[in-house]
């Protein structure tokens, strides 16, 4: 005897195009006034991301991962968490971040170097920025776990890159969350690339979103520059996050460097930037809200300005922080060992920090 025992297919979702054309079957049930919020957000995120960059270029911010391209796959799930969901991210979604309330002064603090800028992560429900690829998923799924033992009603959401998913840690997180259908919605950024690897380079797999099947869970890819895809995505997977996790791929770009210590002129040609540029995940997003009169460039202009000056005061406050050097010794244990005491003595007596 022989029969199909399985079968699956992957949906993905658009619900608008690339020139602000809406599917208004798909289309969720928000009023025009979210979609101005969130245009506002990822605009804010964009010039947030330029002036970080000028500032590494400037010696005033240490290695910094920029985001532009990816803002809708970010301000997407962001207005779509709730206030007590929880966040697992990586090292690239500061858009999250902000929209979630991260003071901004903070943001500077850490891009200078001082993970002071971390302190305010757990009043936004954030885990902290995670840089050992993707280590953050099962942080997420053991969050999931928790807000699951203790009856929240609230969910996790981890991010993971197109790179990270070849990690063994994010298919060991799908596996125990599928086995406990925990609440927790894992989000793949897929940027395309992982420092010079590309997509196709991870996995032979047609997409990223079936990684979901072999763990039981469900899957979905999501066109991630269309914002208002990745917001239906993402509240859908919150809705039903009490009957389990939903992996979700956002099909995006990473428009510039993979960091400010990268060059990808060395690895991709300038023809698929470009092809990206035309799916800009502002633009279509401008078209569609200036097409219903809500927008125009005047507004564009004075929202710009006013972004930059609340951006430019953060910078100078944060310019003035003076980092206590034995927060770095102070989070990493409960009960500090002897040799770590000894190097903390050490370096606050000899000035390490200055
Ligand atoms: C465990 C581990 N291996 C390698 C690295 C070095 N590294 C930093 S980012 C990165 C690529 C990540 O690519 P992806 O997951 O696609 O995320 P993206 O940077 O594109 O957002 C690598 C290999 C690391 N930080 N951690
Ligand atoms: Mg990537």
């Amino acid at each position: 005897m022989k029969k199909q025992v399985y079968s699956c297919g992957i949906d993905y979702l658009q619900v608008m195009d690339e020139d602000g054309g809406i599917d208004l079957q798909l289309m969720p049930s928000i009023p025009d006034s979210k979609i101005v919020e969130m245009y506002k957000w990822m605009l804010f995120t964009r010039n947030l991301d330029a002036k970080t960059l000028s500032l590494q270029r400037q010696g005033r911010a240490v290695t910094y991962a920029p985001l532009v391209g990816e803002e809708a796959s970010q301000i997407g799930v962001a207005l779509a968490m709730r206030k007590d969901d929880v966040l697992a991210p990586s090292f690239r979604q500061h858009g999250i971040h902000i929209a979630r309330g991260q003071p901004l002064d903070d943001y500077f603090i850490y891009w200078k170097g001082y993970e002071d800028g971390s302190k305010s992560a757990r009043s936004i429900n954030a885990l902290a920025v995670c840089v050992p690829v993707g280590t953050q998923v099962p942080h997420g799924a053991g969050v999931a776990f928790a807000q699951r033992y203790m009856g929240k009603d609230a969910a996790t959401v981890a991010y993971v890159g197109d790179g990270g998913t070849s990690e063994g840690d994010f298919h060991e997180a799908l596996n125990f969350a599928g086995v406990y259908k925990l609440p927790l919605i894992v989000v793949i950024e897929n940027n395309q690339w992982a420092i010079s690897v590309p997509r196709k380079g991870q996995t032979a797999a047609e997409t990223l979103a079936q990684k979901a099947v072999a763990a039981g869970i469900r899957g979905v890819q999501v066109d991630g520059n269309d914002v208002l895809a990745v917001y239906k995505a993402a509240a859908d997977a919150l809705a039903s996050a009490k009957d389990g996790p939903t992996l979700i791929e956002c099909v995006t770009y990473r428009m510039g460097m993979h960091t400010t210590a990268d060059d990808p002129t060395k690895y991709r040609a300038e023809e698929e930037v470009n092809a990206w540029k035309a799916r800009d995940p502002l633009r279509r997003v401008n078209l569609y809200l200036t097409s219903k009169g809500l927008w125009s460039s005047q507004l564009e202009q004075e929202t710009t300005e006013q972004h930059q000056r609340q951006i430019d005061e953060a910078v100078e406050r944060a310019e003035q922080f003076k980092p206590d050097p034995r927060g770095m010794f102070e989070t990493l244990y409960s009960f500090m060992p002897d040799a770590l005491k000894e190097e903390e003595d050490n370096a606050v007596s000899n000035n390490f920090w200055m």
